[in-house]
């Protein structure tokens, strides 16, 4: 889409939102004042555990992703935030304050910081929930310089996802195992200062087979409603099994005031980070259909969104700025739903007019409204992505950064 023919297309889209009982000021200002972190572990080198490809320029260090994570912004304008994952983000020195510093003169700040309990030799039958006790505490100091670094980069939320679990049938006490990951997660919880907050994320399988010791948003909702007020449940969208219709998940957390946090991606078949929006597009939509429901009903929709992304074939920048593309398109169209419409639709039963009225907004391309936001947020195209291609960031880093032969993982 170009500029010219932007507004001719927006005037058309305008009326048509506007016999859909659409506030058109109010779903640009939402689509504007959207923020999504951006992962430090996605920009650089990624890859699955067979393998990485290796892109030329790409990130080796904290200051180089903040650079990268400098540029996404440029073009999309809602991602001043890069979060961090402690393990692949460390400095030379152990100092972080100069993390925070430098993100500042790149116009970013640092989001939220993800400990590391998994990439360690010590881990092998997990951290927290480790029946060595020395690895459990080994795991409590992490926690507490987690925090501090967070305090010095100037971040306001932990995100935790815990690895543990067992392989094998008998292997440990399963009671024993909830009791110590409680114990473990009550250091983190008290260890934050009262205008902090920690997300905690869950996951069905892997690293281990058998069991996860914080295995669906049930485990999670349940640790943190014992925790209290300061911790809540993240939901990463590689994170469920087939089928499981995490729409439904999100309306219930909300109703309880328990989501705190987002991993976005796309999966197929398991944790697979794919591009977000490319799989599941329909998926995306009604989360944020559910999100913005809640919103409009009152309720505390107050949600740090992340990406959580392996960019394993695709150029990692490039497939960062088109997730977060995707997601304003799906949270664009959330937006535009004939609310009024549907609640007499629901009210009256009328099960094909209720998803008509859902699908008529699914169906609606978007492109002209968030064009036009961008276009009003001064960005310099309204195409992030032809943006990105024609400012020459990737021969500059391609140039400028020599390959240190490491890989950066990231999941
Ligand atoms: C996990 C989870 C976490 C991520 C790790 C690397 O599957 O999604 O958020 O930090 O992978
Ligand atoms: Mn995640
Ligand atoms: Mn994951």
């Amino acid at each position: 889409m170009t500029v010219e023919n932007l507004d001719q297309k927006m005037g058309l889209l305008d009326e048509d939102l506007k016999s859909r009982n659409i506030d058109v000021d109010d779903v640009k200002s939402a689509i504007k004042n959207m923020v999504i972190e951006l992962p430090s572990w996605a920009v650089g080198n990624s890859g699955t555990r067979y393998g990485t490809f290796r892109d030329k320029g790409a990130a080796r260090t904290v200051w180089d992703k903040i650079d990268d994570c400098a540029e996404i912004q440029r073009v999309l304008g809602i991602c001043p935030v890069m979060a961090s994952h402690v393990l692949w983000d460390v400095t030379e020195d152990g100092r972080y304050t100069p993390v925070r510093e430098y993100a500042e003169e790149r116009g970013m700040r640092i989001g939220t910081v993800h400990p590391n309990t998994f990439a360690g030799q010590e881990f092998r039958f997990g951290s927290l929930c480790s029946p060595i006790k020395e690895v459990r505490e080994q795991t409590a100091a992490h926690f507490k310089d987690c925090v501090k670094m967070a305090r010095e980069m100037g971040s306001k939320v932990i995100g935790m996802w815990i690895a543990d679990g067992t392989n094998y049938p008998g292997q440990d006490s399963l009671r024993e195992r909830k009791q110590r990951l409680f114990d473990g997660l009550k250091v983190l919880y008290d260890e934050l200062d009262d205008d902090m907050e920690m997300v905690l994320e869950y996951k069905p399988f892997e690293p281990f087979f058998y069991t996860s010791d914080v295995q669906d948003w049930g485990m999670s909702k349940l640790m943190c409603d014992k925790l209290g007020d300061k911790a809540k449940v993240l939901v990463d969208l590689g994170h469920h099994l087939d089928g499981v219709n995490i729409e439904q998940i999100i309306s219930i957390l909300l109703d309880e005031d328990k989501l705190g946090g987002f991993h976005f991606n796309n999966r197929r078949y398991a944790d697979d980070d794919l591009i977000s929006g490319t799989v599941k597009p329909l998926e995306m939509f009604m989360i944020f259909k559910e999100i913005v429901d809640a919103r409009k009903d009152g309720i505390n929709a107050d949600i740090t969104y992340m990406l959580d992304q392996s960019h394993n074939i695709e150029p990692s920048l490039e497939g960062i700025i088109y997730s977060v593309m995707n997601i304003q398109t799906a949270y664009a169209k959330s937006l535009i739903i004939d609310r009024k419409s549907l609640k007499e639709a629901q009210a009256a039963n009328d099960v094909i007019k209720t998803n008509r009225i859902i699908m008529e907004a699914f169906n609606t391309d978007v492109e002209p409204l968030i064009a036009t936001c961008r276009n009003e947020m001064g960005l310099s195209d309204v195409d992030p992505v032809n943006n990105y291609r024609n400012g020459g960031w990737a021969k500059k880093i391609a140039e400028a950064r020599e390959d240190d032969g490491m890989n950066t993982l990231g999941g």
